[in-house]
């Protein structure tokens, strides 16, 4: 389902297109140091290279032959365009052989043309690697793709999920899943590296032996399976530095048990060790919060355990001394998931290296970083005891010893402060005893990192206020950013183009920072001309989309008003569709004449719901419940539309980012930890409509107020307003004396009432946001809401000003390139530098 993705997506990594989960893993300083008789190979293989592995049509007609021929013994039989993209995709940028992929597409696109296949067509063969849920997930993708082209010798670590997030498909308006089994065909661009495997241990005992005298914990461990390492390459752009994505899969471990086959019972026998294969199968559907779940918790370690050892083994072919660790290994944990690394490396440094624990605790404390990536404390995660103790029992004693060396430290620091100190312990008493990962991972990262600055204040002074107090120098701002690769160059084509013929160069691609120059054209007419050019093809191709998804046709002269993220009662879907009903209201109260001066609207809203997050699936059938009553009435005609988009993914994104003149990004002020749809659509010329939450604040002050549509209450009213439905800071720009506008009140009613049908099933739904429930502040928004989209309306009527504001987006979006993110985390956090390879 990738959609029609133009020019130039088969030839980017299935991987950089995906949304992959978990750690990013760091290695310093890198490449080929101390390699002297590597290196020397592998330059002269560079050089071979280059004189064999030619990159001209006829070269590549030649490999795409070879590998018909003799790789899949296919040149008899049919040869389809499936078949096509594969054979390009292996015969060519396997990644050792690769030299800057991204610059051998025009050649590929002759090659295949020239056989008889269409370039478009073959590439849009290549799927979604659906291996996480949202932005957190392609977060890690975008940071990928800037650390390979930034030339860091880093490494990513995840899972290799055979089912990856589920389908979204709609029936009745309602959402149900389908799995996404996305290897079905094989994925050309991974290298299974059979012979790269570990053995991953659950369960057991744990036993006190002596040995040289001294007493010493060992884990007799269960239950044991294999970690096969999967290689996804990550190329950079305009730089031979190919970086890894090693996925881990799980297989039954090749050692034999002999006592389980001399039972008899073979086939039991057989059936059991291929059970071992489920830890990895699929991907947990909801995107935060899965607490308590034992496969979700074997997953993490298998996850940590394979990872560590891969990388315990590269150090140690180098080196013998632990000491060095810290210089040669960077880790940084991506939230809290894969924080019980922390434990592994403890338990690897102690029981299998023999060190002290003070000198383990040391180097330890030298590696870690990590990035929270969550606003509420309820949101960070937590492993019961009980759990943990079963699975993984030598595991919960470091993590108790941490805890006792941790609490005796800050009883020394702040003194017998109880309420304190049970605060900030790593183990929670109550009545499920469970542990901190959170607190875990603080006590033991040199930095922490908040990824806005909104989102760091608040880690400051409310999620993680003790801690501050006690390590200030810990906390830093890493505002997030996303990848022009991938959000201009790929998915916006005809932008790309037009970016650089009004820039003079495509430098841009690879120093973000020069999009700033774009202001120098802001008041060009020529410029705007073609800027809406530009907008009108996107607007284009994304109405052939809705027409062939939902059968709506509808207008290039409407504005297209775009909602795509996760369902989340925070983010606020509620308070759009409120709005859009509210809009249908007044619509049909109009006379003809008014009615003629109002700008038509195509409203979009797409996203997944977790498939047990009832309040998110209701707002998705209220979606379509609303969509019906609307579209079907022939009274409104072209002036209102509203389309759901089915199972929004990143192909989907690619497509209906680059078509929105108005994004919206609704959550509730203190909410969204960053968010990075907003810069998504910033890149892309999209008007934003927004509250002042998470990274919008940094995108007000690069670009001004007066460039984007803002409403709503602010993070320090929130509080107020949830408790008084009043807010005794500054006034509230359009704030009502009742916390409820009539607007929302009749709004609610219909809904209510059954005025979209359906009244039972969205009784809760309504309950939610009726006055005294409101935590999310509808009610109280909703007013400021209505006012900036009256204000969007009468900006997008005058067309100077409203492509003025999309120029000023795209030329304030150098700020929120993820190459700003990543280079900043090298410098501060990882303290690591570029390592070109030669070219
Ligand atoms: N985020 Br924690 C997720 O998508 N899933 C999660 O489980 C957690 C965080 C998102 C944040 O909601 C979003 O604000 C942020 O931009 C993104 O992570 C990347 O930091």
């Amino acid at each position: 389902g990738s959609g029609s993705n133009g020019v130039g997506v088969g030839m980017v990594p299935a991987v950089s297109r995906s949304a992959v989960s978990r750690g990013v893993v760091v290695r310093r300083p890198g490449f080929v140091e101390g390699l002297g008789e590597h290196r020397a190979k592998a330059e002269r293989m560079f050089s071979l290279m280059d004189g064999f592995l030619k990159n001209d049509p006829i070269s590549l007609q030649k490999d795409i032959l070879h590998h018909v021929e003799y790789t899949v013994a296919r040149s008899r039989f049919s040869f389809d365009d499936f078949e096509a993209y594969q054979e390009v995709v292996i015969g060519r940028v396997s990644w050792l052989r690769d030299r800057d992929v991204w610059h051998i597409v025009d050649q590929c696109a002759e090659a295949l043309n020239q056989l008889g296949f269409e370039f478009e067509v073959v590439a849009e063969q290549e799927g979604d690697a659906a291996l996480g849920n949202g932005g957190l997930a392609r977060f890690s993708a975008c940071q990928m793709d800037s650390l390979a082209t930034l030339d860091y010798p880093a490494w990513g670590y995840g899972l290799r999920y055979e089912y990856g997030l589920f389908r979204q498909i709609i029936v009745d308006g309602f959402q149900h899943e389908q799995p996404d089994y996305w290897l079905n065909f094989g994925n050309p661009w991974e290298i299974a590296r059979i012979h790269v495997t570990y053995e991953v241990k659950f369960y057991g005992t744990v036993e006190e032996v002596e040995m040289n005298g001294d007493k010493q914990k060992i884990w007799i461990p269960g239950e044991t399976v294999e970690a096969v390492a999967y290689d996804n390459p990550i190329p950079g752009y305009g730089t031979r530095n190919t970086i890894n994505l090693r996925l881990w899969a799980a297989k039954p471990s090749s050692k034999f048990d002999l006592e389980a086959y001399n039972t008899g019972d073979y086939i039991n026998s057989v059936v059991n060790r291929q059970r071992a294969e489920t830890i990895s199968n699929v991907l947990y559907p909801d995107d935060r919060s899965h607490q308590g779940k034992e496969l979700r918790l074997k997953q993490q370690y298998f996850f940590v355990s394979a990872s560590l050892q891969d990388i315990m083994r590269r150090f140690k072919e180098e080196h013998t001394n632990f000491d060095e660790l810290p210089e040669k290994v960077a880790l940084h944990l991506n939230d809290t998931h894969p924080s019980l690394s922390i434990a592994e490396v403890m338990r690897m440094l102690v029981d299998e290296e023999h060190l002290s624990w003070k000198k383990a605790w040391d180097i330890v404390c030298k590696i870690f970083s990590i990035t929270t990536h969550t606003m509420v404390a309820e949101g960070l995660e937590k492993i019961p005891v009980d759990l943990l103790g079963s699975l993984l029992p030598r595991h919960l004693e470091i993590l108790y010893e941490i805890n006792h060396h941790f609490m005796e430290e800050l009883k020394e620091r702040i003194g017998l402060d109880y309420s304190r100190l049970s605060q900030m312990s790593i183990v929670e008493e109550g009545a499920v005893k469970s542990i901190r990962m959170a607190n875990l991972s603080i006590v033991c990262s040199h930095t922490v990192n908040g990824v806005s600055k909104l989102h760091l204040e608040t880690l400051k002074t409310k999620t993680f206020k003790d801690f501050y107090g006690l390590w200030p120098e810990k906390f830093q701002c890493k505002t997030n950013g996303v990848t022009q690769r991938r959000w201009i160059v790929v998915s916006n084509p005809s932008l790309r183009d037009l970016i650089s013929k009004w820039l003079g160069t495509e430098a841009w691609i690879r120093d973000a920072d020069i999009l700033s120059g774009l202001r120098d054209h802001v008041d060009n007419a020529d410029f705007h001309l073609e800027w809406k050019m530009v907008k009108k093809v996107n607007k284009m191709r994304l109405a052939e989309y809705i027409e062939a998804m939902s059968g709506v046709k509808v207008s290039l002269d409407a504005m297209f008003d775009v909602q795509v993220k996760r369902i989340h009662e925070y983010k606020r879907q509620l308070l759009n569709i409120f709005g859009i009903i509210h809009r249908y209201n007044c619509l049909k109260n109009m006379d003809k004449d008014s009615r003629r001066k109002v700008v038509p609207r195509v409203c979009i809203i797409g996203g997944k719901a977790a498939p047990g997050y009832e309040m998110a699936k209701k707002i998705i059938k209220l979606c379509h419940a609303v969509a019906e009553k609307i579209n079907n009435d022939t009274d409104i005609g072209d002036l209102l539309k509203l389309v759901f988009i089915p199972d929004y993914n990143v192909s989907v994104a690619e497509l209906v980012i680059p078509g929105a003149d108005l994004s919206q990004h609704l959550s509730t002020a203190g909410n969204e930890a960053s968010g990075t749809g907003n810069m998504k659509f910033l890149m892309n010329g999209c008007l934003l409509l927004a509250t002042e939450d998470g990274s919008t604040v940094e995108i007000v002050e690069e670009i001004g107020a007066d460039n984007l549509f803002l409403f709503g209450a602010k993070v320090d009213e929130v509080a107020e307003l949830r408790e008084n439905g009043v807010s005794n800071l500054a006034p509230l720009q359009n704030a009502s004396p009742l916390k409820v506008p009539l607007q929302f009140s009749r709004v609610l009613r219909m809904v209510r009432d059954g005025y979209f049908g359906h009244k039972d099933y969205f009784k809760s739904l309504c309950d939610s946001v009726e006055a005294a429930n409101d935590y999310y502040l509808l009610g109280t928004d909703f007013m400021s809401y209505l006012e900036a989209q009256a204000a969007a309306d009468k900006t997008f009527v005058n067309q100077e000003k409203w492509t003025r504001m999309s120029i000023l987006s795209v030329a304030g979006s150098w700020r929120f390139s993820s190459d700003r993110t990543i280079q900043d985390y090298a410098e501060s956090t990882w303290k690591i530098n570029p390592c070109r390879c030669p070219l």
